[in-house]
Protein backbone atom coordinates (compact mmCIF):
# COMPACT_ATOMS: atom_id res chain seq x y z
CA UNK A 1 0.00 0.00 0.00
CA UNK A 2 0.88 3.66 -0.99
CA UNK A 3 0.20 6.56 1.26
CA UNK A 4 2.37 9.16 -0.24
CA UNK A 5 -0.35 9.82 -2.58
CA UNK A 6 -3.21 11.44 -0.06
CA UNK A 7 -4.01 14.56 -0.93
CA UNK A 8 -4.12 17.11 1.39
CA UNK A 9 -7.24 17.62 3.51
CA UNK A 10 -8.91 21.30 3.48
CA UNK A 11 -10.38 23.33 6.15
CA UNK A 12 -14.72 23.13 5.99
CA UNK A 13 -14.27 26.95 5.34
CA UNK A 14 -12.10 26.23 2.08
CA UNK A 15 -14.82 23.45 0.97
CA UNK A 16 -17.81 25.56 1.87
CA UNK A 17 -16.50 28.89 0.51
CA UNK A 18 -15.31 26.49 -3.20
CA UNK A 19 -18.96 25.21 -2.97
CA UNK A 20 -21.10 28.58 -2.28
CA UNK A 21 -18.82 30.34 -5.51
CA UNK A 22 -18.99 27.45 -7.35
CA UNK A 23 -22.98 27.25 -6.80
CA UNK A 24 -22.86 31.31 -7.32
CA UNK A 25 -21.19 31.16 -11.16
CA UNK A 26 -23.08 28.00 -11.61
CA UNK A 27 -26.90 30.95 -11.46
CA UNK A 28 -24.65 33.38 -13.04
CA UNK A 29 -23.71 31.53 -16.31
CA UNK A 30 -27.14 29.61 -16.83
CA UNK A 31 -28.21 30.65 -19.81
CA UNK A 32 -31.53 32.94 -20.95
CA UNK A 33 -34.07 30.29 -21.52
CA UNK A 34 -35.51 30.33 -25.47
CA UNK A 35 -39.14 30.21 -24.97
CA UNK A 36 -41.38 32.45 -22.66
CA UNK A 37 -40.74 31.67 -19.36
CA UNK A 38 -42.11 33.48 -16.24
CA UNK A 39 -40.14 35.77 -14.34
CA UNK A 40 -40.68 33.75 -11.08
CA UNK A 41 -39.46 30.52 -12.82
CA UNK A 42 -36.42 32.02 -14.41
CA UNK A 43 -35.52 32.60 -10.76
CA UNK A 44 -36.41 28.95 -9.18
CA UNK A 45 -34.32 26.94 -11.74
CA UNK A 46 -31.11 29.52 -11.05
CA UNK A 47 -31.57 28.37 -7.42
CA UNK A 48 -31.99 24.92 -8.19
CA UNK A 49 -28.76 24.65 -9.97
CA UNK A 50 -27.24 26.33 -7.40
CA UNK A 51 -28.18 24.15 -4.77
CA UNK A 52 -27.83 20.99 -6.94
CA UNK A 53 -23.78 22.79 -7.57
CA UNK A 54 -23.26 23.41 -3.77
CA UNK A 55 -24.36 20.03 -3.43
CA UNK A 56 -22.15 18.32 -6.38
CA UNK A 57 -19.32 20.00 -5.25
CA UNK A 58 -19.43 19.06 -1.17
CA UNK A 59 -20.10 15.74 -2.16
CA UNK A 60 -17.25 14.82 -4.45
CA UNK A 61 -14.88 17.58 -2.40
CA UNK A 62 -15.52 15.10 1.09
CA UNK A 63 -16.26 11.74 -1.17
CA UNK A 64 -12.79 12.13 -2.78
CA UNK A 65 -11.36 12.49 1.25
CA UNK A 66 -13.20 9.22 1.55
CA UNK A 67 -12.10 7.01 -1.58
CA UNK A 68 -8.70 7.98 -0.91
CA UNK A 69 -8.69 7.23 2.99
CA UNK A 70 -7.96 3.80 2.82
CA UNK A 71 -10.84 1.59 4.69
CA UNK A 72 -10.08 0.92 8.13
CA UNK A 73 -12.30 -2.96 8.05
CA UNK A 74 -10.34 -3.72 4.96
CA UNK A 75 -6.33 -2.57 6.09
CA UNK A 76 -3.69 -5.76 5.99
CA UNK A 77 -2.83 -6.61 9.37
CA UNK A 78 0.82 -4.40 9.72
CA UNK A 79 -1.05 -1.20 7.93
CA UNK A 80 -3.57 -1.78 10.33
CA UNK A 81 -1.38 -2.42 13.83
CA UNK A 82 0.71 0.45 12.65
CA UNK A 83 -2.26 2.88 12.70
CA UNK A 84 -3.14 1.78 15.72
CA UNK A 85 0.14 2.56 17.02
CA UNK A 86 0.73 5.97 15.36
CA UNK A 87 -3.07 7.24 15.62
CA UNK A 88 -6.11 7.28 17.52
CA UNK A 89 -8.00 4.49 15.70
CA UNK A 90 -11.30 5.43 16.67
CA UNK A 91 -10.78 9.49 15.87
CA UNK A 92 -9.65 8.33 12.71
CA UNK A 93 -13.00 6.18 12.27
CA UNK A 94 -15.20 8.85 13.92
CA UNK A 95 -13.91 11.23 11.83
CA UNK A 96 -14.47 9.40 8.56
CA UNK A 97 -17.33 8.50 9.50
CA UNK A 98 -18.34 12.30 10.19
CA UNK A 99 -17.35 12.72 6.81
CA UNK A 100 -19.54 10.51 5.56
CA UNK A 101 -22.50 11.83 7.79
CA UNK A 102 -21.89 15.28 5.96
CA UNK A 103 -22.29 13.99 2.62
CA UNK A 104 -25.71 12.90 3.56
CA UNK A 105 -26.80 15.63 5.29
CA UNK A 106 -25.79 18.13 2.43
CA UNK A 107 -27.55 15.67 0.28
CA UNK A 108 -31.02 15.45 2.11
CA UNK A 109 -31.23 19.17 2.81
CA UNK A 110 -30.95 20.04 -1.43
CA UNK A 111 -33.40 17.37 -1.77
CA UNK A 112 -35.77 19.06 0.56
CA UNK A 113 -34.81 22.71 -0.42
CA UNK A 114 -35.38 21.25 -3.96
CA UNK A 115 -39.05 20.31 -3.42
CA UNK A 116 -39.33 23.74 -1.53
CA UNK A 117 -38.26 25.90 -4.00
CA UNK A 118 -40.04 24.12 -6.82
CA UNK A 119 -43.04 24.42 -4.69
CA UNK A 120 -42.79 28.18 -3.92
CA UNK A 121 -45.18 30.47 -5.22
CA UNK A 122 -43.96 33.76 -4.11
CA UNK A 123 -41.20 35.84 -5.18
CA UNK A 124 -39.65 36.33 -1.48
CA UNK A 125 -39.71 32.54 -0.44
CA UNK A 126 -37.77 31.94 -3.91
CA UNK A 127 -35.52 34.34 -2.83
CA UNK A 128 -35.27 33.34 0.61
CA UNK A 129 -35.36 29.28 0.89
CA UNK A 130 -31.95 29.54 -1.13
CA UNK A 131 -30.63 32.17 2.21
CA UNK A 132 -31.82 29.21 4.42
CA UNK A 133 -30.39 26.34 2.35
CA UNK A 134 -27.38 27.89 2.75
CA UNK A 135 -27.59 28.57 6.54
CA UNK A 136 -28.50 24.68 6.81
CA UNK A 137 -25.30 23.79 4.64
CA UNK A 138 -22.86 26.02 6.04
CA UNK A 139 -23.96 24.36 9.98
CA UNK A 140 -23.49 21.22 8.51
CA UNK A 141 -20.13 21.47 7.23
CA UNK A 142 -19.27 23.58 10.60
CA UNK A 143 -20.13 20.43 12.09
CA UNK A 144 -17.46 18.65 10.49
CA UNK A 145 -14.17 21.51 11.36
CA UNK A 146 -12.32 19.40 13.82
CA UNK A 147 -12.76 15.87 11.95
CA UNK A 148 -10.92 17.71 8.84
CA UNK A 149 -8.60 18.80 10.81
CA UNK A 150 -7.67 15.59 12.36
CA UNK A 151 -7.78 13.80 9.09
CA UNK A 152 -4.90 16.17 8.02
CA UNK A 153 -2.99 15.36 10.77
CA UNK A 154 -3.81 11.48 9.73
CA UNK A 155 -2.84 12.10 6.31
CA UNK A 156 0.44 14.01 7.44
CA UNK A 157 1.30 10.52 9.88
CA UNK A 158 -0.13 8.22 6.87
CA UNK A 159 2.24 9.60 4.55
CA UNK A 160 5.41 8.85 6.11
CA UNK A 161 4.58 4.89 6.46
CA UNK A 162 6.29 2.36 4.41
CA UNK A 163 4.98 1.70 0.96
CA UNK A 164 4.85 -2.37 1.48
CA UNK A 165 3.44 -4.58 -0.39
CA UNK A 166 1.66 -7.32 1.69
CA UNK A 167 0.85 -9.29 -0.98
CA UNK A 168 4.08 -10.07 -1.81
CA UNK A 169 6.54 -12.99 -0.42
CA UNK A 170 9.20 -10.62 1.93
CA UNK A 171 12.58 -10.60 3.65
CA UNK A 172 13.02 -8.92 6.43
CA UNK A 173 17.02 -7.94 7.00
CA UNK A 174 17.30 -7.33 10.40
CA UNK A 175 19.84 -6.38 12.88
CA UNK A 176 21.82 -4.01 15.40
CA UNK A 177 22.83 -0.57 14.24
CA UNK A 178 25.53 0.33 11.61
CA UNK A 179 26.55 -3.68 10.55
CA UNK A 180 25.65 -3.56 7.14
CA UNK A 181 21.63 -3.76 6.51
CA UNK A 182 21.09 -1.07 4.06
CA UNK A 183 24.68 -2.11 2.10
CA UNK A 184 23.07 -5.78 1.85
CA UNK A 185 19.39 -4.47 0.60
CA UNK A 186 21.50 -2.70 -2.35
CA UNK A 187 23.38 -5.73 -2.75
CA UNK A 188 20.14 -7.89 -3.13
CA UNK A 189 17.69 -5.25 -4.96
CA UNK A 190 18.54 -2.29 -7.24
CA UNK A 191 17.56 0.09 -4.60
CA UNK A 192 19.79 2.89 -3.49
CA UNK A 193 19.20 4.21 -0.28
CA UNK A 194 21.10 6.18 2.06
CA UNK A 195 24.12 4.13 3.42
CA UNK A 196 26.87 6.02 5.80
CA UNK A 197 29.27 5.02 8.49
CA UNK A 198 27.61 5.84 11.30
CA UNK A 199 24.49 4.46 13.85
CA UNK A 200 21.02 4.76 12.74
CA UNK A 201 21.45 6.38 9.17
CA UNK A 202 17.97 4.40 8.25
CA UNK A 203 15.59 6.23 10.16
CA UNK A 204 12.69 4.52 7.53
CA UNK A 205 12.23 1.24 6.55
CA UNK A 206 13.60 0.74 3.08
CA UNK A 207 12.06 -1.64 -0.01
CA UNK A 208 13.75 -2.88 -2.44
CA UNK A 209 12.72 -5.70 -4.83
CA UNK A 210 14.51 -8.86 -6.35
CA UNK A 211 13.47 -10.36 -9.77
CA UNK A 212 13.91 -14.06 -9.77
CA UNK A 213 12.17 -16.90 -11.57
CA UNK A 214 9.79 -15.06 -13.16
CA UNK A 215 8.87 -13.77 -9.42
CA UNK A 216 9.42 -10.70 -7.24
CA UNK A 217 10.69 -10.89 -3.61
CA UNK A 218 10.19 -8.13 -1.80
CA UNK A 219 13.43 -7.03 0.69
CA UNK A 220 12.53 -5.08 3.60
CA UNK A 221 15.61 -2.99 5.15
CA UNK A 222 14.81 -2.13 8.74
CA UNK A 223 16.55 0.46 11.11
CA UNK A 224 18.88 -1.00 13.72
CA UNK A 225 17.95 -2.06 16.90
CA UNK A 226 19.24 -2.10 19.98
CA UNK A 227 18.08 -4.68 22.03
CA UNK A 228 16.54 -2.08 24.65
CA UNK A 229 14.12 -3.33 27.61
CA UNK A 230 12.75 0.10 27.23
CA UNK A 231 9.98 0.84 25.63
CA UNK A 232 10.52 1.08 21.87
CA UNK A 233 10.34 3.88 19.43
CA UNK A 234 8.13 4.55 16.41
CA UNK A 235 10.88 3.20 14.13
CA UNK A 236 12.07 0.46 16.02
CA UNK A 237 7.96 -0.59 16.27
CA UNK A 238 7.74 -0.58 12.71
CA UNK A 239 10.53 -2.97 12.07
CA UNK A 240 8.92 -5.52 14.32
CA UNK A 241 5.75 -5.01 12.91
CA UNK A 242 7.36 -5.84 9.88
CA UNK A 243 8.86 -8.92 11.36
CA UNK A 244 5.09 -9.64 12.98
CA UNK A 245 2.85 -9.55 9.78
CA UNK A 246 5.10 -9.18 6.38
CA UNK A 247 7.93 -11.38 6.78
CA UNK A 248 8.34 -14.51 5.55
CA UNK A 249 12.29 -14.74 5.99
CA UNK A 250 14.81 -13.03 8.53
CA UNK A 251 17.86 -12.36 7.13
CA UNK A 252 19.61 -11.43 10.52
CA UNK A 253 22.75 -9.79 9.85
CA UNK A 254 26.24 -9.43 12.77
CA UNK A 255 29.03 -8.16 12.73
CA UNK A 256 32.27 -8.32 14.16
CA UNK A 257 33.79 -5.23 13.71
CA UNK A 258 31.57 -3.22 15.15
CA UNK A 259 31.43 -2.14 19.26
CA UNK A 260 28.39 -4.40 19.55
CA UNK A 261 29.41 -7.31 21.71
CA UNK A 262 28.68 -10.13 20.43
CA UNK A 263 27.14 -11.97 22.84
CA UNK A 264 24.42 -8.93 22.43
CA UNK A 265 24.00 -9.22 18.99
CA UNK A 266 23.31 -12.90 19.34
CA UNK A 267 20.78 -12.29 22.03
CA UNK A 268 18.42 -10.16 19.81
CA UNK A 269 19.07 -13.23 17.37
CA UNK A 270 17.78 -15.57 20.61
CA UNK A 271 15.11 -13.30 20.89
CA UNK A 272 13.76 -13.26 17.43
CA UNK A 273 14.30 -16.63 17.47
CA UNK A 274 11.66 -17.34 20.05
CA UNK A 275 9.58 -14.54 19.17
CA UNK A 276 8.84 -15.72 15.50
CA UNK A 277 9.24 -19.29 15.40
CA UNK A 278 7.70 -20.49 12.38
CA UNK A 279 10.18 -17.54 10.68
CA UNK A 280 13.51 -19.35 9.13
CA UNK A 281 16.34 -16.74 9.83
CA UNK A 282 19.19 -16.71 7.60
CA UNK A 283 22.34 -15.79 9.39
CA UNK A 284 24.98 -13.32 7.53
CA UNK A 285 27.88 -12.00 8.89
CA UNK A 286 29.13 -8.86 6.84
CA UNK A 287 32.33 -6.77 6.45
CA UNK A 288 34.21 -10.32 6.15
CA UNK A 289 36.55 -8.19 3.48
CA UNK A 290 37.56 -6.08 6.60
CA UNK A 291 37.51 -8.83 9.26
CA UNK A 292 41.24 -10.08 11.05
CA UNK A 293 41.88 -13.36 10.00
CA UNK A 294 40.57 -15.81 12.74
CA UNK A 295 38.22 -13.80 14.00
CA UNK A 296 35.31 -15.44 12.28
CA UNK A 297 36.28 -19.00 13.53
CA UNK A 298 36.39 -17.18 17.41
CA UNK A 299 33.24 -16.18 17.36
CA UNK A 300 31.60 -19.56 17.19
CA UNK A 301 29.06 -18.28 14.24
CA UNK A 302 27.94 -20.28 11.00
CA UNK A 303 26.88 -17.63 8.60
CA UNK A 304 26.66 -16.72 5.02
CA UNK A 305 29.12 -14.45 4.18
CA UNK A 306 28.16 -13.86 0.55
CA UNK A 307 25.25 -11.97 -0.14
CA UNK A 308 25.17 -14.22 -3.64
CA UNK A 309 24.52 -17.26 -1.26
CA UNK A 310 22.19 -15.22 0.90
CA UNK A 311 19.85 -14.79 -2.39
CA UNK A 312 20.12 -18.33 -3.02
CA UNK A 313 19.06 -18.93 0.50
CA UNK A 314 16.29 -16.89 0.10
CA UNK A 315 14.85 -18.64 -2.52
CA UNK A 316 14.91 -22.24 -1.24
CA UNK A 317 13.29 -21.00 2.10
CA UNK A 318 10.57 -19.14 -0.17
CA UNK A 319 10.47 -22.16 -2.17
CA UNK A 320 9.99 -24.73 0.59
CA UNK A 321 7.19 -22.36 2.37
N1 LIG B 1 34.04 -3.00 4.29
C1 LIG B 1 32.74 -3.18 4.37
N2 LIG B 1 31.97 -2.18 4.82
C2 LIG B 1 30.65 -2.39 4.90
C3 LIG B 1 30.03 -3.61 4.50
N3 LIG B 1 28.70 -3.50 4.69
C4 LIG B 1 28.48 -2.28 5.21
N4 LIG B 1 29.64 -1.59 5.33
C5 LIG B 1 29.79 -0.22 5.84
O1 LIG B 1 29.24 -0.15 7.15
C6 LIG B 1 28.60 1.12 7.35
C7 LIG B 1 27.17 0.93 7.74
O2 LIG B 1 26.46 0.34 6.68
P1 LIG B 1 24.87 0.43 6.51
O3 LIG B 1 24.52 -0.48 5.38
O4 LIG B 1 24.42 1.82 6.48
O5 LIG B 1 24.45 -0.23 7.90
P2 LIG B 1 22.98 -0.35 8.52
O6 LIG B 1 22.96 -1.63 9.29
O7 LIG B 1 21.96 -0.20 7.45
O8 LIG B 1 22.97 0.89 9.52
P3 LIG B 1 21.69 1.62 10.19
O9 LIG B 1 20.74 1.89 9.11
O10 LIG B 1 22.27 2.84 10.79
O11 LIG B 1 21.18 0.66 11.21
C8 LIG B 1 28.79 1.87 6.06
O12 LIG B 1 29.90 2.73 6.16
C9 LIG B 1 29.03 0.79 5.04
O13 LIG B 1 29.78 1.24 3.93
C10 LIG B 1 30.89 -4.65 4.01
O14 LIG B 1 30.47 -5.77 3.67
N5 LIG B 1 32.24 -4.36 3.98
MG1 LIG C 1 20.41 1.08 7.33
Amino acid sequence: MNFQDLQRVETFQTYLDLALRKGRESRAGMKRPGRKVAPIDVIKNKELLRLSTVNKTISRALNRILTRFPTLDHLPPFYLSLLKATLEYSQVKKSLGALNWAVGKVNTFTTLYTVKLKKARELSLVHHLPKEYVGRISSVMRQIADPLIYLEEVRKVMKRYPAIKTELPTVAIYGFPNVGKTTLLTKLTRSTPEINSYAFTTRNINVGNIRMENRTIQVVDTPGILDREKKMNSIEMQAELVLKHVANVIVYVYDLTEPYPLKDQKKLYARVRKQYPALPIIPYLSKVDILEAGKIAASGLKCLTDYKMVEKEILRRLRVR
